[in-house]
C-alpha cells in the first residue's frame, strides 16, 4: 500500500522513506498546502497535517511532527522546534541559539529528549496515531556531518545523531520507534490487507 507524506522538509521525508519501506509500506510526497501548526502537542500538530494533506489529495496521508524537548529549558524548544530561531532561520541559527541558551548549563543537566508523532488520516475520518521518544543530552558544540536539523548536537550513547550511519540513527531515534509502532498499528488494523478498521474515526 502506498501513502503519501505530509512533509514540506525534504530531510524528513527521506527518513520517512528509508523507515517504512523495509516495513512495507511505499510512500510518495502528499502535494498539499501548508497548514499552521497551532497545536500545543506533538499528537495535535501531527493530525492537522495528516488531516489537511488528506483533504488535498484525497488520498491516505502520513504526517510526523517532530521537536527536542530540553530538560533545562522547561521543555523546549518542543513544539516550536522549527520556529526556534523565528520562522526562515537555517538548522545553523537554530542550533547556534538553542547553545548559547545552554551555555551555562552544566553536563549533567544537559538531558533531552527527541520526540516524533506519527499520525495517518484516511479519506473515510479515521485516523491512526503512535509516538516514539529517544532520550539523550545536548552536546557543547556540534559534531558530526550526517543527518539533519539538531542532528549535530543530539547525543545518545557517546555520539551525536549526525555522526551515527542512517542504520544506526534509524535503529535508535524518536521517528524510528514511533514508525515501527505505526506499522504495526497498520498490520493489526487490517489497513495493509486491505480489510477495514473499526473506530478511532474523527
Ligand atoms: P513539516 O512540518 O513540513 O513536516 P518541519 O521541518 O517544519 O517539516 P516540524 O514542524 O515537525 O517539521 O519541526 C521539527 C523540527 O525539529 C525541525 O526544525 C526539524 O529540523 C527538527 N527535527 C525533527 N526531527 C529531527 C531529527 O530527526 N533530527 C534533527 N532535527 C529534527
Amino acid at each position: 500500500m502506498t501513502f503519501a507524506m505530509a512533509t514540506h522538509n525534504a530531510h524528513k521525508l527521506e527518513e520517512l522513506a528509508r523507515i517504512l519501506r523495509p516495513l512495507g509500506v511505499q510512500v510518495t510526497p502528499a502535494e498539499y498546502r501548508e497548514v499552521e501548526e497551532t497545536g500545543g502537542t506533538f499528537a495535535e500538530n501531527a493530525r492537522l497535517k495528516a488531516q489537511a494533506a488528506c483533504r488535498d489529495t484525497g488520498l491516505p496521508c502520513v504526517a510526523d511532527d517532530s521537536g527536542l524537548m530540553v530538560d533545562a529549558l522547561g521543555g523546549a524548544p518542543g513544539v516550536y522546534s522549527a520556529r526556534y530561531a523565528g520562522e526562515h532561520a537555517t538548522d545553523a541559527q537554530r542550533i547556534e541559539k538553542l547553545l548559547r541558551e545552554m551555555e551555562t548549563v552544566p553536563e549533567e543537566k544537559r538531558t533531552a529528549r527527541f520526540v516524533s508523532a506519527i499520525c495517518c488520516a484516511f479519506p473515510d475520518g479515521r485516523t491512526l496515531e503512535t509516538e516514539g521518544v529517544c532520550e539523550g543530552s545536548v552536546a557543547r558544540a556540534p559534531s558530526g556531518a550526517g543527518g539533519f536539523g539538531y542532528d549535530p548536537v543530539f547525543c545518545v550513547g557517546g555520539k551525536t545523531y549526525a555522526e551515527m550511519s542512517a542504520e544506526e540513527k534509524d535503529a535508535v531515534s524518536h521517528r524510528g520507534k514511533a514508525l515501527r509502532a505505526f506499522a504495526a498499528l497498520l498490520q493489526e488494523s487490517g489497513v495493509l490487507n486491505g480489510e477495514g478498521k473499526e473506530g478511532d474515526a474523527c
